[in-house]
């Protein structure tokens, strides 16, 4: 047994490369960057911001592909080795408890969740404006969508892959109509996800530079022997624009609004050229990652400048070790928020 311990399955063919001995960082990114490039799929220009899961003999994932026509909608993808990915031509068609059509005005940013024996998919819709949007799947073939959770304005939601006492539970970050200029990380539960309370603060953007415009939830948290590792968004404002870096915080296992921990330092920031440069520059943007509960791998799937999809790594006890050196849960927050 190590220190931390993921809960999850095995998974021996998840994608990895060792850590490079010069490496400051707990997470380094894949020699190959980025794996998926401009232009993957006829009429959609670039696929970046996306989610995936092992499926069947190897990977499943929900992209979000912004067509020729500026406009964002979720693609089905596949791959053997969570590397190379085909993509279904058309967009994923939402349907609703009839089985009749009922596609979002647009979709962003999905997220891709396995609870019990079925697929959910959470992403940024249109309610009168931005909003969370959902819908299940038990085999990637018919998609239906789910009550909407939240009221606008929110555009950042992720369900955790497991209930906690029995109830679903939804990180989220509530916002204004505008471009997102301020935002912390809420949690919400259900006991049927279709209605949602118990609304508590899990974590503001801090006084840490490098976080302290926004922050958000990235992948589905990750349940180990500590509690749930979250791997997030933190954004700071420049005089050219928002920076979005990667961070990362511990949260309890049986009461998730509790930071355990949290790093004050990022985890992984725009350095590369798929991250500084593209449709918006300087953006890390994780919204996966899949794990092996044997060895502790981690293989995070980040969007990049909002115009790539890149793969970076770590282990849980790299995280573990980096969050617990650089604590500062508790010290760094604007406001505590009710618990
Ligand atoms: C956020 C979302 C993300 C995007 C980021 C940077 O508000 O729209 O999809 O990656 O901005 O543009």
């Amino acid at each position: 047994m190590s220190k931390i311990n993921i809960l999850g399955q095995p998974l021996s063919h998840i994608p990895w490369q060792d850590c490079p001995e010069d490496s400051e960082l707990p997470v380094w990114r894949y020699s190959e960057n980025p794996i998926i490039q401009r232009n993957p799929v006829k009429g959609v220009s670039r696929i970046f911001n996306s989610a995936v899961l092992p499926y069947e003999n190897g990977y499943i994932g929900v992209f979000r592909g912004e067509q020729t026509d500026g406009i964002p909608y979720i693609y089905l993808g596949r791959s053997a080795d969570g590397i190379h990915w085909q993509f279904e031509k058309d967009k994923i068609r939402f349907t609703d408890s009839r089985g009749e059509e009922f596609m979002p005005r647009y979709a962003y940013d999905p997220r891709l969740v396995k609870i019990e024996d079925i697929y959910y998919i959470i992403w940024c819709q249109d309610f009168y404006g931005a909003s969370i949007g959902m819908a299940k799947t038990t085999d990637f073939r018919t998609f239906t969508r789910l009550e909407n959770p939240f009221l606008p304005f929110n555009r950042n939601a992720v369900l955790f892959p497991e209930k906690i006492n029995n109830k679903f539970v939804m990180l989220s970050r509530p916002s204004d109509n505008g471009h997102t200029p301020f935002g912390d990380i809420f949690v919400s539960e259900s006991p049927d996800l279709e209605y949602w309370g118990h609304h508590r603060h899990v974590m503001s953007r801090s006084s840490n530079w490098w976080e302290n415009l926004k922050i958000g939830g990235g992948a589905a948290p990750i349940e180990t022997d500590q509690g749930w590792l979250l791997i997030y968004h933190g954004v700071t404002g420049t005089c050219n624009g928002f920076v979005y870096s990667m961070g990362a915080a511990l949260l309890d296992r049986n009461q998730p609004s509790v930071v355990r921990k949290r790093a004050s330092r990022y985890i992984l920031t725009p350095e590369t050229w798929y991250e500084e440069r593209g449709f918006v520059p300087n953006v890390c943007f994780p919204c996966a990652a899949v794990t092996d509960s044997q060895t502790g791998r981690i293989a995070i799937y980040y969007g990049c400048a909002d115009t790539y999809v890149g793969l970076a790594f770590t282990t849980a006890e790299k995280l573990y070790d980096y969050i617990l050196r650089y604590d500062c849960a508790g010290e760094t927050e604007y406001e505590t928020g009710i618990r």
